[in-house]
């Protein structure tokens, strides 16, 4: 029995000790490759029979699939051995230490325009104010017409207006929130009060201009709104928003939809007065512009301007969140990057 049979069960006992030696995941492939694979020892051994009579190949033939198929069995069995024994070891180094503290979520943030403009419609909110959008593409009519801005103003101009191509024509971008106040009285009758928060655009870039910036503005009509009133609400808004102590002055002004019209500076919240980079040593800021509704404006939405009166007001909302935190460039304010943003508190 030196014969193939022999060499066989020779294989079969060298594999067999061999898979039991083996340590790792290799190892065993390599032994598997060595004795029982495809070009394997035993695989070889089959290939030199085929001279052999027909009784003699079938026993040969039987005995090399008995031992493929134990050593197939011991190679699944030692798999798992070693598959278990690394998963203890693996486990063993990874240990949870449950008494670190947590991992805090990162903080996110508002925006320091968002938050200055959610203070400023909270506190028209608290004077009695109700609030009201509309569309940032807008007709030329509810934009300049019935503002009572004429076709050859400067601000029509495509310097500075953002036109829309076709979609029927006379459409811009709105240059300001105004459409929202005339659509506003388009569909309610006096008394009304309203802001109009949201985005406008101008054709317009430099520190202290973006394209897309913010504005509020607000109005009151009823049958005896005075300028007595405006200056009150607008002394109480500032107070409010920015201290109780604040002086501030009304200057007269012109917009083509107010008259009078004025502008209201406050004490420079940076230096208190004493002149400085932000208020460029005037000690003042400028902080909004108003007046009382023109006579005009009230014709377009068919308020009667002999029952009733308004007024108006309006402000850039970066413009004040860049002087209360003295950043000098808008352009910073929109760029993103949290190394500025995370400046300012959540
Ligand atoms: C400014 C000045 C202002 C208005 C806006 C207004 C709106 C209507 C009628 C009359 Cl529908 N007036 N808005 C009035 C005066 C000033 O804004 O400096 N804004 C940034």
């Amino acid at each position: 029995m030196t014969d193939a049979a022999g060499r066989v069960q020779e294989l079969s006992d060298a594999g067999l000790r061999a898979l039991e030696s083996a340590r790792t995941e290799s190892d065993l492939l390599e032994v598997k490759g060595r004795y029982f694979g495809k070009k394997g020892a035993i695989s070889e051994i089959l290939k030199t029979v085929a001279s052999l009579p027909v009784e003699e190949k079938k026993r040969i033939g039987a005995a090399a699939n008995e031992a493929r198929a134990a050593l197939e069995s011991a190679f699944d069995a030692k798999l798992s051995r070693i598959r278990e024994q690394e998963r203890v070891a693996r486990e063993g180094k990874e240990r949870v230490d449950v008494t670190l503290p947590g991992r805090a979520p990162a903080a996110g943030r508002r925006h320091p325009v968002s938050r200055t403009m959610g203070e400023i419609i909270a506190t028209f909110q608290r004077l009695g104010f109700s609030v009201r959008g509309g569309p940032e593409i807008e007709k030329d009519y509810y934009n300049f017409e019935a503002l009572n801005i004429p076709k050859d103003h400067p601000a029509r101009d495509m310097q500075d207006t953002f036109y829309i191509d076709g979609m029927g024509g006379d459409l811009v971008l709105r240059t300001h929130t105004s459409p929202i106040q005339i659509r506003t009285m388009e569909a309610m009758r006096p008394p009304v009060r309203v802001i109009a928060p949201g985005a406008v655009y101008r054709c317009d870039s430099d520190v202290t201009h973006s394209p897309m910036f913010h504005q509020v503005e607000g109005f009151a009509v009823d049958r005896s709104a005075t300028m007595a009133d405006l200056k009150g609400l607008l002394t109480e808004f500032c107070r409010m928003m920015f201290g109780p102590e604040l002086p501030l002055r009304f200057r007269p002004s012109y917009f083509p939809f107010t008259e009078p019209s004025a502008e209201v500076d406050i004490r420079c919240v940076i230096c208190r007065g004493a002149g400085c980079r932000v208020c460029k040593t005037s000690g003042w800021l400028e902080i909004l512009g108003c007046g009382m509704i023109d006579p005009s404006v009230f014709g377009f939405v068919g308020y009667d301007p002999e029952t009733y009166t308004g007024f108006a007001f309006g402000m850039g909302v970066e413009r004040i969140a860049m002087l209360r935190h003295g950043i000098s460039d808008i352009r910073l304010l929109f760029e993103n990057d949290l190394r500025f943003l995370s400046q300012f508190q959540p």
